[in-house]
């Protein structure tokens, strides 16, 4: 019996290393009830987060030979650089066998795991330096104050250093009705020539929410990032460049698919001097961004 069961299962893991290309390794495989396993992305799917559930078969003890069948379903998730994912094996021709895969994001060469799943990092622009990226795993109070919109409205029912999925970042929650904003202020200024760069990773939202900078200082402009209906809202990790120029605030968007938008704002004082707020608003139901590597000039 026990025999007859590892020939499939034998096969199901080679099969998926040849169609991913990818290492990927088996961390779990157990039989389910013939088509119960349902996914939400596609099977062995590293750029996507998903999740997996199907009534597992587990042998009863008495009577011999017997068989019950529980449910169970898993997110796919990080443990630090490590992806793992769900997978149907009725995805590969295998309607009984459901598996828990592992790959480890950076033998995909620039990949890093986040939210459940690998995503490319991008490589910061040449000659700047890492300003935070969270790994002391609290807010360095020299580096960062906490801020409110300048509008005034609340902050947000969560913020502050977490680590998410191994990796610490700063994270931006609200979960609760009105309209509430919170941001990173870095404790330094701005002024021509110099570079802020960071990710921006729009984990969830649901309705109304924006993606915000507020330039502030010599000057003062509210620069949306990513809201729905407006600009752009891919699920995932922006990658966010300012570049303060002669009278012009250069700003770069790469979305995580790769689209690359370009914004240029008039700055109207020669070399004037400037602060950024970072962060989030919302006044939907749900929204949650979370932030990290942030590199200066
Ligand atoms: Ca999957
Ligand atoms: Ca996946
Ligand atoms: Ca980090």
């Amino acid at each position: 019996m026990k025999k007859l069961l590892l020939i499939p299962i034998f096969i199901f893991v080679i099969f998926l290393v040849v169609i991913v290309i990818a290492q990927w390794n088996v961390a779990v495989l157990v039989n389910v009830v013939p088509g119960s396993c349902v996914e939400t992305d596609n099977g062995a799917d590293y750029e996507n987060p998903g999740s997996i559930s199907a009534s597992v078969i587990i042998p009863n003890s008495y009577p011999p030979g017997t068989n019950s069948s529980v449910p169970a379903s898993a997110d796919d998730v990080c443990d630090g650089d490590v992806l793992f994912e769900g997978a149907c094996g009725n995805t590969y021709g295998y309607p009984g066998l459901a598996g828990i895969l592992s790959l480890n994001c950076s033998e995909l060469g620039n990949y890093a795991c986040q939210s459940g799943a690998c995503v490319a990092i991008q490589p910061p622009s040449q000659n700047l330096t890492l300003y935070d990226d969270f790994s002391s795993g609290s807010l360095n109070n020299s580096l960062w104050e906490i801020r409110q919109d300048v509008e005034g409205q609340p902050l947000t029912d969560e913020y502050g250093v977490e680590n998410e999925n191994g990796n610490f970042v700063f994270h931006i929650l609200k979960n609760s009705t009105g309209d509430k904003r919170t941001y990173l202020f870095p404790n330094r200024t701005f002024t021509t020539g110099d570079k802020f760069e960071w990710g921006s990773n729009l984990v969830s939202y649901q309705d109304g929410f924006a993606g915000m900078v507020l330039l502030t200082g010599d000057q003062y402009i509210r620069i949306g990032i990513q809201t729905p209906g407006i600009l752009p809202d891919e699920i995932g990790v922006w990658h966010i460049t300012f570049e303060f120029q002669q009278n012009n605030l250069h700003i770069l968007r790469q979305s995580p698919t790769g689209t690359i938008l370009i914004d240029d704002l008039v700055l109207n004082q020669q070399n004037g001097i400037y602060t950024l707020y970072i962060g989030l608003a919302s006044w939907g139901p749900e929204a949650h961004m979370d932030f990290d590597n942030f590199y200066t000039s």
